[in-house]
């Protein structure tokens, strides 16, 4: 036996425990034990029944990751299934916590599945540009029917134990405590008698398939994918399930694992994985957290609303300041609809509703925030507002109050001096809308405290979010690449293309769209505002702007919208005032090819976050990926721009800067010293401070 794998007999049933923490993932050292204890059950005459179930938090939350891309080490996961599938004696899978990919898959190699109420199941292989490889997606649609297995292999998003027992897919679902229940429950089949065929035999959902509708929902699920190869893959997969025999269709589906888990777009989602669980962690784990019971969030605009949100979903009660009480009244108005909408969309129980509501205590009193244990500003974007509003903080404020702002780009050592407490200011960059939006940039500022930089990282992931630690400049580091990415955008458009040529080379590259559609979304007033705060001009925007053409809510921007619609339309008059202005500056025009397009916008992207390691305003090249994927859709399947950088090839890279460089002598265009070396040794690694 092992440490990984143990038997013990509840009477004639065996119980088979896996212990492999964090999230029992099936590593080889899981793997083989397991067979070897399967084997000797399955031939011992004296165990009636089997139970897999599991030590820890978790049932097996998928294979292991980092043995992808490893040679693979025998047995495999299908070869254990299989073995499962030879067994005539009841086997049952106990879950608890998560039943994810392997796992799950795991489970359905045997006869019965049975879970606790709180057990999700589910296989998320998508999200990390693979499909189920280990018969998922022939078992689960023989279990819970081919429509909804495509929905929950190309979403790989986990259900419930209530759903997975409504669906099929569990036997039984107990409020008791899950092992007992479980082998009360081997023993019941034990004593019916069977027949137990397994879930390799179990073909009458199959039959009912209606594959006109499938092949149309599959086609529905293919226009998404916005050239994502793992969700056709899936559907591929499913499909062969019901078209296929059942080994066919298990080949079929090995084929198309392998093809996935050695392609980029896979190598870049697990990088993704890995990188968004490393940018959580702080340096120096051991200090401790401060508790926070209550957050405030000053400013009932669109941000604090937002803000307030996230914390009431993740159950915190919130105390909200405004000025003036019909400001807050309209914030809490504006919190009432949207949670009413998601009732409407049934996203949202009434109950739920009820109590979220319940969190907010609104308020026009800075002496209120007294016993509020972090304290979160989202006020107007300007330094002399958000130091009047730290000094009222400052001085009601509990002594260890964690106070931090929601600026964009203002100077967080500059707001955090003028308290008398820099220690426990900091940053908290949210994105909008900041309900939905998984980014949070948590700046840290010159003196602020480990712990309190810690206890806000923890808090984020208590709150769904996915936080990563970024230093003091303008912008940090998400605002202050675009700015890179996007210095570009005029002069492409004065030299010959036109911003629906530019849009589609971002859209052709994964993103879900190009930096004009995005502006005329965001409303081109903001910017404009920002440029004359900062003494800058944009011909071609600021024409746009002085026409009052400022995106899609005024109808007209970059594109037209025709009669409140979200569809850019390309604008004949745009594209004349874009003529004009280049024949005014003296610049002829000539047709801009994608390739140049990418080359002008996104090698700068990569060139500035190589001098943000540099500058040690990020610790790790992953961690600009993070924040570049969840805040500002860089595609998933090229894994954020740093590491997009390694597919692109890093010296292609170089060598076109230095020509763009030379021919416009612009600094964006100007190699990094970090980039030179990654070119040179293929790592970012020896960054950051
Ligand atoms: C698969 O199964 C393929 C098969 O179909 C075919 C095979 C042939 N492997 O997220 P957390 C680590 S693909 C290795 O912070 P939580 C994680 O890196 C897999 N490591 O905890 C972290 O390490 P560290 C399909 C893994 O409570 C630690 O565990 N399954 C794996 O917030 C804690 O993780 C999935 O995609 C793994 N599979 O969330 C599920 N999973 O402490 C992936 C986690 O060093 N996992 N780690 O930073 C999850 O979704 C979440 O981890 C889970 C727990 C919900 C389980």
């Amino acid at each position: 036996m092992s440490s990984f794998v143990s038997v013990t007999r509840d009477n004639s049933v065996a119980v088979v425990a896996i212990d492999n923490p964090p999230v029992n993932a099936l590593s080889f050292h899981v793997r083989q034990p397991l067979f070897e204890a399967l084997t000797a059950l399955r031939d011992d005459a004296s165990v009636t029944a089997i139970v897999l179930a599991c030590a820890g938090r978790t049932f097996v939350a998928g294979a292991d990751i980092t043995e992808f891309g490893k040679p693979v080490q025998q047995p495999e996961l299908r070869a254990i299934v299989a073995l499962l599938e030879t067994i005539a004696k009841p086997t049952v899978a106990a879950i608890h916590g998560t039943a994810l990919g392997g796992g799950l898959e795991l489970a359905l190699g045997c006869h019965f599945r049975v879970a606790d109420q709180a057990a999700r199941l589910g296989l998320p292989e998508v999200k990390l540009g693979l499909l189920p490889g280990g018969g998922g997606t022939v078992r689960l649609p023989r279990l819970v029917g081919a429509a909804k297995a495509l929905g929950m292999i190309v979403s790989g998003t986990p259900i419930s134990a209530g759903e997975a027992k409504a669906a099929g897919l569990v036997d039984a679902v107990f409020e008791e405590e899950l092992l007992a229940a479980s082998i009360r429950f081997a023993n019941e089949m034990v004593a019916d008698g069977g027949p137990f065929p397994p879930v390799r035999d179990r073909n009458e959902r199959l039959a009912e398939t209606d594959l006109s509708a499938f092949d149309a929902k599959a086609a529905e699920l293919a226009r998404k994918a916005r050239g994502l190869e793992a969700p056709l893959a899936c559907a591929q997969a499913v499909r062969n399930a019901i078209t296929l025999p059942f080994d066919e269709a298990l080949a079929a589906e090995r084929q198309l694992f392998l093809k996935l888990v050695a392609g980029d777009q896979s190598r870049a989602q697990r990088h993704l994985f890995f990188a968004e669980r490393e940018a959580a962690k702080i340096q120096g784990k051991d200090v401790t957290r401060r508790k926070i019971a209550r957050v405030g969030i000053i400013g009932a605009g669109t941000m604090g609303g937002g803000i307030a949100m996230a914390f009431a979903n993740g159950g915190f009660p919130v105390t909200w300041l405004e000025t003036g009480e019909e400001a807050l009244q309209r914030g809490l108005a504006m919190i009432e609809k949207n949670y009413a909408v998601s009732v409407g969309r049934g996203s949202l129980t009434e109950e739920a509703r009820q109590q979220r509501l319940g969190l907010f205590k609104g308020s026009t009193d800075y002496a209120d925030l007294a016993d509020c244990d972090l304290v979160i500003e989202a006020v107007f974007e300007d330094m002399a507002v958000k130091k009047v509003v730290f000094g009222k903080l400052d001085a009601v404020a509990r002594p260890g109050a964690i106070l931090a702002t929601n600026t964009s780009y203002l100077d967080v050592d500059e707001i955090a001096a003028s308290t008398s407490r820099p220690q426990d200011v900091l940053g908290m960059h949210f994105f909008s809308p900041a309900n939905v939006m998984k980014l949070l940039e948590i700046v840290r500022a010159d003196r602020t405290a480990p712990d309190a930089l810690a206890t806000v990282a923890e808090l984020a992931r208590r709150i769904g979010k996915v936080p990563v630690v970024v230093g003091v400049c303008h912008g940090f580091v998400g605002n202050r690449m675009l700015s890179a990415r996007g210095t570009e955008n005029e002069a492409l458009l004065l030299e010959g293309a036109t911003p629906g040529q530019v849009d589609k080379a971002f859209t052709d590259f994964g993103w879900p769209m190009g930096p004009f559609q995005m502006g005329d979304l965001a409303g081109l007033d903001i910017g404009w505002r920002n440029r004359k705060a900062r003494g800058q001009t944009a011909v071609i925007a600021d024409t746009l702007c002085g026409q009052g053409r400022f995106g899609q809510k005024t109808g007209r921007g970059w594109y037209r919208y025709e009669s409140g619609s979200r569809e850019p339309a390309p604008d004949p008059e745009v594209e004349e005032l874009i003529r004009a202005k280049a024949a005014e500056l003296g610049i002829a025009r000539s047709e801009i090819g994608a390739d140049e397009i990418i080359e002008r916008t996104l090698y700068p992207l990569v060139n500035e976050g190589a001098k943000i390691l540099e500058e040690g305003i990020a610790a790790r090249a992953s961690d600009i990926d993070v924040v570049w994927t969840n805040g500002y859709g860089f595609p998933i399947g090229k894994g954020g721009p740093m590491f997009w950088a390694g597919l692109e090839g890093a010296p292609k890279i170089v060598d076109r800067l230095e020509h763009w460089h030379r021919l416009t002598g612009r600094v964006i265009f100007q190699p990094a010293p970090m980039l030179r070396r990654f070119a040179e040794t293929g790592s970012w690694e020896g960054a950051g401070g």
